[in-house]
């Protein structure tokens, strides 16, 4: 604590930490929301960033930047645009100066303003809901349709891309091995039966029909922040995924994780499916803004990218089981096992409901 407080003071250019308690529920980062007293803005987020999955930090740091300032920009031209505020976190200096400080142990810190008034949820609970959710990405998408995706960097080669998940996957079981069990057994006919297809939007990309944009990264339910007044979706937050990639891979993790009711976490994993209604209300939040940039190409791909994130989340955290939990933090061994079932099920759900997906995605109304 006396650490994590000498930390928070780095942060503090004016007034005293009255508070530091753990936020949200990050697989990867530990994430600490400060409270201040005397200074202008009463709360910021204080991050260690996971090295594991961050190898250079300092990139992450540059393309946040530029992606809030950015968003900074376009939002004084036009600040309640819908009728409604809408925020970014911006990155908060130390008192040197610099956007992160290095402890004593050698971990990353770094400070985010806090969004005051708002609040997230790890699962949708309405189709109103929904809505907000999806508005949050489209609003977040169109704020960034202007930036170039050239003057983001790579911060994590091979997020997202299916192929490179199957290789390490690949790798991991002839490492590893799977210790047998009814469940693991689900897992492994699942990938072997899913594999030809997984590089869907990879192959779009490089036949040129799809086109790299700059993306959230993980706009998943509970990085939209809601007015706890109004329930309306006034900000996207974690933004250290944020560099090029397809908007699909954002439409795609945001709708496998808001159509499903149960939520990633459940233990109840042949209980889960995806809730076409509630794909239907994000899908019109989302559109409202992005009709405006996608193509009919893009269109095209939708349903393949509800699929296919849903399918590569559970392979990830299938691999993740079969390494010895080493990239997504487990609470228990058979933790990332769980999870990946969940995203199988969910995966299954999409396929049983292509057709009536399909024609959601053409006419959301
Ligand atoms: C991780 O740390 P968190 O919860 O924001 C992961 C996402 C996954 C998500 C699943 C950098 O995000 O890709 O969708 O868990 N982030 C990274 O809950 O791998
Ligand atoms: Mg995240």
């Amino acid at each position: 604590m006396d650490q994590l407080l000498a930390v928070a003071q780095q942060f503090t250019l004016q007034g005293q930490v009255l508070d530091i308690r753990e936020y949200g529920h990050g697989n990867v980062n530990d994430t600490f929301l400060v409270t201040v007293e005397g200074a202008a803005e009463p709360h910021f987020i204080l991050q260690r960033l996971n090295p594991r999955v961050f190898r250079r930090p300092e990139l992450v740091m540059g393309n946040l930047r530029i992606v809030s300032d950015h968003v900074a920009r376009r939002l004084a031209l036009a600040p309640k645009s819908g009728g409604r505020r809408f925020e970014v976190p911006r990155v908060l200096l130390a008192r040197d100066g610099r956007d992160h400080i290095i402890d004593p142990g050698g971990s990353f810190w770094r400070a985010l303003s806090f969004i005051e008034a708002a609040e997230t949820f790890d699962t949708i609970k309405d189709t109103g809901h929904a809505r907000e959710v999806g508005y949050a990405l489209g609003r977040f998408h169109s704020l960034l349709s202007d930036l170039s995706p050239d003057h983001l960097s790579d911060t994590l080669p091979g997020f997202h891309l299916t192929p490179g998940y199957l290789a390490h996957y690949d790798e991991v079981l002839a490492r590893h091995g799977a210790r047998p069990s009814p469940e693991a057994n689900y897992g492994l006919r699942f990938v072997a039966a899913h594999r030809a297809w997984a590089p869907i939007l990879e192959d779009a990309t490089a036949q040129g029909r799809l086109r790299q944009r700059p993306m959230h990264g993980d706009p998943k339910v509970n990085n939209v922040m809601l007015d706890t007044a109004t329930g309306q979706a006034v900000g996207m937050v974690d933004l250290d995924t944020v560099k090029p990639g397809l908007v699909h891979y954002d439409i795609g993790d945001g709708l496998r994780s808001g159509c499903n009711p149960l939520g990633e976490e459940t233990g109840d994993w042949e209980a889960v499916r995806f809730e076409p209604e509630l794909c239907r209300a994000m899908l019109q939040g989302y559109l409202s803004l992005a009709r405006d940039f996608l193509t009919e190409t893009d269109y095209a791909y939708l349903y393949d990218a509800i699929r296919l994130l849903a399918f590569e989340l559970g392979l990830r955290f299938f691999t993740d089981y079969l390494a010895g939990n080493v990239y997504f933090k487990a609470r228990h061994p058979e933790h990332n096992l769980a999870r990946a079932l969940v995203q199988f099920k969910l995966t299954e759900s999409i396929e049983s409901q292509a057709a009536a997906l399909g024609a959601i995605i053409r006419d959301p109304r």
